[in-house]
């Protein structure tokens, strides 16, 4: 596969972090204001549902009063992707720059990736580590950088990402190492794979050390999807919020990889990091129980159509499924919905969340 940046370049910007630490933080990529009104958005969402959450009664800010979400605040169920606010956070020129400059082009595709509200550490079952990656050993090189905008204040004791500094420039030798836990199930769909515990210490032993990295609101965080990183619960009363964003040169995809993201924007299902390749099946409306709710909102189907429109008027039949391929596509992810439900029931059943989704 194509190596995707160029790696020893020296650009005296954040991208040098990026080389070389596996992630970088872009300060003030949108202003505090807006990361303030994002994250108004983000709650009044959580109130639109009827289990009870408030954001003024924070006896209501725990999982009995929320909709269905993993590792103590990730949104990706609902069909939250589509929200109009998630849409206009993938649409600032703050954001859109930074991974232009990345890039090097504005030709993007952007992930329907999910969004974070953690709430304090009063109001949130500690979780265990979960280390992994979100790039395949099969591709070579740098492929996927992902990224959220930073709505809160994070410091050491908030929750926040973990990373193991590092990490990417050793990974591929790590599966070169140990051939055979590139194919071990571990894997989840696509390009997702944990660590365990015992695998971590090669890589603490070859100097990678833990990091948890701390922005204000409006940073962009960006991490090289080779890093192992992971979520870490809050240790303080700080909330958490965010949105997760992903965009990789347009020029990467197949017609395949179009259809199948156009497929999945006119479902407003959810696809996670890599904005091309690692499209992971996310149904828009399943309740906490995984039964099948409608949570309409009113502005989300205009909003929806007018970029669909607004993208076929523009790029003609470019990322237009057609007919056949379409309906071959929804058969496939119906399949796709029902192994996923039993898969998330199975799990839920044994006390973890879904990984591999996140
Ligand atoms: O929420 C975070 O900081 C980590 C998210 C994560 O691990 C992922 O998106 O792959």
């Amino acid at each position: 596969m194509e190596e995707t940046m160029a790696t020893s370049v020296k650009y005296d910007d954040w991208r040098d972090h990026l080389q070389q630490h596996g992630y970088t933080i872009i300060k003030n990529a949108i202003s505090p204001e807006k990361a303030q009104y994002y994250q108004q958005q983000q709650i009044e969402w959580l109130e639109k549902f009827t289990y009870g959450f408030k954001k003024d009664d924070s006896t209501t800010w725990t999982p009995e009063y929320l909709p269905a979400h993993a590792r103590g605040g990730m949104y990706f169920r609902y069909g939250v992707q589509h929200e109009a606010f998630m849409w206009e956070a993938r649409q600032e020129a703050g954001i859109i720059d930074a991974f232009a400059k990345l890039w090097g082009t504005d030709e993007l595709l952007v992930s329907f990736d999910a969004m974070n509200i953690t709430f304090p550490s009063s109001n949130t079952t500690n979780s265990q580590p979960w280390p992994h990656i979100d790039q395949s050993p099969q591709k070579k090189g740098l492929h996927c950088v992902q990224g959220f905008i930073n709505f809160t204040p994070n410091g050491p004791e908030d929750g926040g990402l973990m990373v193991l500094k590092g990490t990417h420039k050793l990974t591929e030798k790590f599966f070169e190492t140990f051939p055979e836990q590139a194919n071990r199930e571990s894997w989840g769909p696509e390009d997702w794979f944990s660590f365990e515990a015992s695998e971590i210490d090669w890589f603490r032993e070859r100097g990678c050390e833990p990091k948890k990295v701390c922005a204000d609101p409006g940073d962009l965080i960006m991490w090289d999807s080779r890093t192992i990183h992971y979520s870490v619960p809050p240790q303080s009363e700080q909330m958490r919020a965010l949105i997760y964003l992903c965009y990789t040169p347009a020029r990467f995809a197949t017609p395949e990889n179009l259809e199948k993201k156009a497929v999945l924007f006119k479902n407003k299902q959810g696809s996670v990091r890599d904005s091309i390749t690692h499209s992971t099946f996310h149904p828009q409306i399943l309740t906490r129980d995984s039964t099948v709710e409608t949570h309409p909102t009113e502005h989300k189907e205009s909003f929806f159509h007018k970029i669909l429109d607004h993208h076929h008027d523009k790029h003609g039949n470019e990322g237009q499924a057609t007919e056949g391929g379409l309906h071959s596509e929804l058969k496939k992810d119906q399949g796709d919905f029902k192994q996923y439900i039993k898969e998330d029931r199975q799990l839920e059943e044994e006390g973890q969340t879904y990984g591999g989704l996140m």
